[in-house]
């Protein structure tokens, strides 16, 4: 079987936790690549319910899981989220979990920053999780992040710290704020490396190793190709790749590493945080998709924003995330509706587009034409197989499936691992 990533296909939140959990059973090691605890993936295991924001999704029944370097690193989350799962009865070990030690940190100026920017943005501000995310990768990508591996040489980070300091120096003083407390940053650096070192490694070697030996690895990948951001709705993005580009280059290997690319996509479509969003409901229908898909953040507990799915998006993000089939995700909360609709297109300034324009104005300017087809009133929660499914859905799958020019691979009808309709 051929390495898996697993991307989401939307505005993140489309159920990837789930899938991950689902595939994991099959997999020997299940790796992070890109973003930071701004995911928010939900495990349900029998009776419990686990919510991640860092770790890989494999931690939770045992499967050695890896953090890689593009994943962005709050040392204290990680404390927290560790301990929490320890808590539920989750071994974590390091055995079990694996960080790499070129990781960059996001520190507590991360975070003020990321807060202070959105309180000053009003109207313009991206809906960030306020988690330093942000910040932290414009200090990766301007070479003055402190990294995992600078934590066992925290006696030797005087320049690097020197140009770190004075750069957030400068920014805090526009916002009035008071310059940072290098001491006091250095003295919780030392606190934490204790706990976080121990599972630091360049695991870029491990998972060469594994590769060689024929393990399989399975990419876990988060937020969703619409908040790429090349790819996105730029500016309202998160700051990385999420796209399954990014799992080769963000955990150590070669882009030939990745073999399938499963795009998660559920059957209609959320955002959460500001940005265009075409098919946008801002009625009873869409305070229904919500209710009935418990459409509330996982990390932040915002409420989603919900619309009708859109294929033209779903199209794009195939394409451009290098998606070979879909998960379609959440069909039971189609569930009883008379009518459900799909965008096929765009229309803009009197011209039809079949694709998603790139410049912000336009993205938020363009008009959804709608498919209208029969909904169903039959139950398809629970249902495990294609034959389970009424008729009227698997028209509906089918349909998606021809506009979005990409295969359904999976369907899923319930937040069940074993919920969910291996097609074909
Ligand atoms: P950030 O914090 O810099 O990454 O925010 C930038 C944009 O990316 C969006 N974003 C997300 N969208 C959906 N789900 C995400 N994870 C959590 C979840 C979010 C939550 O699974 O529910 O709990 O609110 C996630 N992470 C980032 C964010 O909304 C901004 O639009
Ligand atoms: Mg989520």
């Amino acid at each position: 079987m051929a390495n898996v990533a697993v991307i989401g296909a939307q505005w993140g939140d489309e159920g990837k936790g789930k899938i991950v959990d689902w595939l994991a059973e099959r997999a020997d090691v299940v790796v992070r690549f890109q973003g930071g605890h701004n995911a928010g993936h939900t495990l349900v295991v029998g009776e419990k319910v686990y919510k991640l924001s860092l770790l890989p999704s494999g931690i939770v029944r045992g499967t050695p899981s890896v953090i890689g370097n593009g994943v962005v690193l709050d040392p204290w989350a990680l404390k927290a989220e560790v301990e929490k799962l320890r808590g539920q009865g989750v071994a974590v070990s390091t055995d079990t979990l694996m960080v790499a030690d070129t990781c960059a940190l996001i520190l507590p100026l991360h975070r003020d920053l990321d807060g202070l920017r959105e309180d000053a943005s009003g109207a313009g501000k991206i809906g960030t999780t306020r988690r330093g995310i942000g910040p932290a990768y414009e200090d990766k990508v301007g070479r003055r992040a402190i990294r995992v591996c600078d934590l066992a040489h925290l006696d030797d980070l005087g320049p690097q710290l020197d140009r770190l300091t004075a750069h957030h120096d400068a920014l805090r003083a526009g916002f009035g704020e008071a310059p940072i407390d290098r001491e006091a940053l250095l003295a919780e650096l030392r606190e934490i490396a204790t706990f976080v070192l121990p599972f630091a490694k360049p695991v870029w070697r491990d998972l060469n190793a594994m590769r060689a030996r024929g393990r399989r690895i399975l990419f876990e990948g988060a937020q969703g190709v619409l908040l790429d951001v090349d790819h996105g709705t730029y500016p309202f993005v998160t700051s990385s790749n999420t796209i399954s580009g990014t799992a080769a280059g963000g955990s150590g290997l070669g882009p030939s590493a990745v073999g399938f690319v499963l795009g998660i996509a559920k059957a209609y479509t959320t955002r959460v945080g500001s940005g265009p969003f075409p098919t946008e409901l801002e009625d009873e229908t869409g305070e229904k998709l919500g209710q009935r898909g418990h459409e509330f953040g996982t990390v932040t507990g915002r409420k989603r924003r919900c619309g009708w799915f859109d294929a033209v998006l779903v199209r794009q993000s195939a394409a451009v995330g290098g998606i070979t089939g879909i998960a379609l995700t959440k069909i039971d909360v189609l569930d009883g509706f008379d009518e459900v609709k799909i965008c096929t297109g765009y229309t803009l300034n009197g011209e039809t587009l079949d694709y998603f324009p790139s410049h912000a104005a336009d993205q938020a300017a363009v008009m959804p034409v709608y498919e209208t087809m029969p909904g169903w009133s039959e139950s398809t929660a629970g249902a495990r197989s294609w034959a389970e499914l009424p008729a009227q859905a698997i028209k509906y799958i089918r349909r998606i499936e021809e506009l979005i020019k990409c295969p359904v691979a999976l369907v899923s009808t319930s937040p069940e691992r074993e919920d969910t309709i291996l097609v074909r």
